[in-house]
């Protein structure tokens, strides 16, 4: 039913540690990590779990962390990072009504480690070639800095996991559907020829975190550096969004011809997130991962944002069933977490009512194609101009 996909089958293994549901960041906080629990319990009810061989759950270890973070950063994180009143955010920023956008909480040390663990232990898999699609739902956290946290990311394990990628593959492709941009990883990296960045990103009106417009940036001296930025606007959807990523995308793996390609797969970029104004559909989002799988190469798929929690579950299990190659029904077996897609009819592709359109109304805005082509030229230029 995906499109852009092959039917051939590929090693998929895949990690979860049921250690990362506890992780609680605080009764008004939208980040909620039981929703990669929720995500497995699909994943399972689907019976997808037999196709897929199950990575050891073993948490990151502080060496682990300390190959990107700086020593005195990871002290603070462990140490419960000191005062609850300030989170561990360096600037100690709040928003509004007291929210924090990286509170401290208990547990907050060994969530680090499980969720960075599962994305180093996906690298590995990929790294040894013991499988060809490596999945770790509860990593993606694309903003953390080598010594802050930011957007609610503390440890930035995709930049761990790329640096392991890297002990074995010349060259990594990154790649960032999640609607904010991933300032994180692209900053780790902007200097080095070998990783190539690329982000999608809703972009304008100060949305988080106001970063990545469209240029590439020639910083390192050498003007190796690869980086590319898309900035959507509000409102796009699964057309718009195609008419720039399957093009990109398949220029950028030309030029870039990546060894291995790690996807961040945020699913804030779907219709109706809490907190993106994107109107991806299930399967405008899995178009893009099962276009990615289509050039086999080595793939690590990790989460990201997500932040309407059912259809955040929805979305990691349709893309999981992409991995493995598998068609599964529209109709969510009867589970654990049932009562979470009632208001979708018990169906995995939901639609939105007109009522939760409305609701969002300035959400909904046009989206005008001659500015999307234009978009998509000057990438495209960007790109022919690299010096790789
Ligand atoms: O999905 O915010 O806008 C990966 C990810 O990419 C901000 N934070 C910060 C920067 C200045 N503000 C101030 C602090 C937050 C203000 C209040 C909220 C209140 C309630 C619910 C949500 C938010 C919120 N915070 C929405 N966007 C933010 C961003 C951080 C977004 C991180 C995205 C993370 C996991
Ligand atoms: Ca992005
Ligand atoms: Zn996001």
């Amino acid at each position: 039913s995906t499109s852009c996909g092959d039917d051939k089958k590929r090693r998929v293994c895949y990690y979860y540690d049921a250690g990362i549901a506890s992780a609680d960041y605080g009764e008004h906080h939208v980040m909620v990590p039981k929703r990669v629990t929720m995500a497995h319990n699909l994943v399972s009810a689907y019976g997808l779990l037999g196709h897929m061989r199950r990575l050891r759950t073993a948490p990151a270890t502080e060496s682990d962390l300390a190959a990107f973070h700086d020593a005195g950063y990871l002290a603070l994180l462990r140490s419960g990072a000191g005062d609850a009143d300030r989170g561990v955010d360096a600037a100690g920023e709040r928003g509004g009504g007291g929210f924090d956008d990286n509170p401290a909480f208990d547990g907050l040390w060994d969530y680090c480690l499980r969720y960075a663990g599962g994305s180093l232990a996906a690298a590995r898999a990929l790294a040894g070639d013991s499988s060809d699609i490596a999945i770790n739902w509860s990593g993606g956290m694309h903003h953390a800095c080598a010594g802050k946290a930011s957007g609610f990311c503390y440890v930035n394990d995709i930049v761990l996991a790329i640096r392991a990628l890297l002990g074995r593959f010349r060259r990594v492709l990154y790649v960032d559907v999640d609607v904010h941009h991933g300032d994180g990883v692209e900053a780790a990296f902007a200097g080095s020829s070998r990783v190539m960045t690329v982000s999608f990103h809703q972009h304008g009106d100060n949305f988080f975190p106001e970063s990545g417009e469209l240029k590439i940036v020639g910083k390192g001296q050498d003007e190796r550096c690869a980086v590319v930025n898309v900035p959507l606007k509000k409102g796009f959807g699964d057309e718009e969004y195609h008419q720039l990523f399957e093009p990109i995308m398949g220029r950028v793996m030309e030029v870039f011809d990546p060894e291995a390609v790690v996807m961040q797969c945020g699913a804030d970029s779907l219709d109706g997130d809490r907190l993106g104004s994107l109107k991806l559909t299930l399967n405008g989002h899995a178009q893009c991962v099962s276009f990615l799988r289509s050039f086999n190469r080595p793939l690590l798929l990790l989460g990201g944002g997500g932040y309407t929690i059912n259809h955040v579950a929805s979305c990691w299990c349709n893309e999981t069933a992409v991995a493995i190659g598998k068609d599964i029904p529209n109709d969510i077996p009867k589970h654990g977490f049932d009562q979470f897609y009632q208001n979708h009819g018990y169906r995995l592709h939901y639609t939105l009512s007109q009522g939760d359109k409305n609701k969002k109304n300035a959400k909904y805005v046009d989206v005008h194609k001659p500015s999307i082509d234009k978009l998509k030229q000057q990438v495209l230029e960007n790109l022919s101009k690299l010096k790789l």
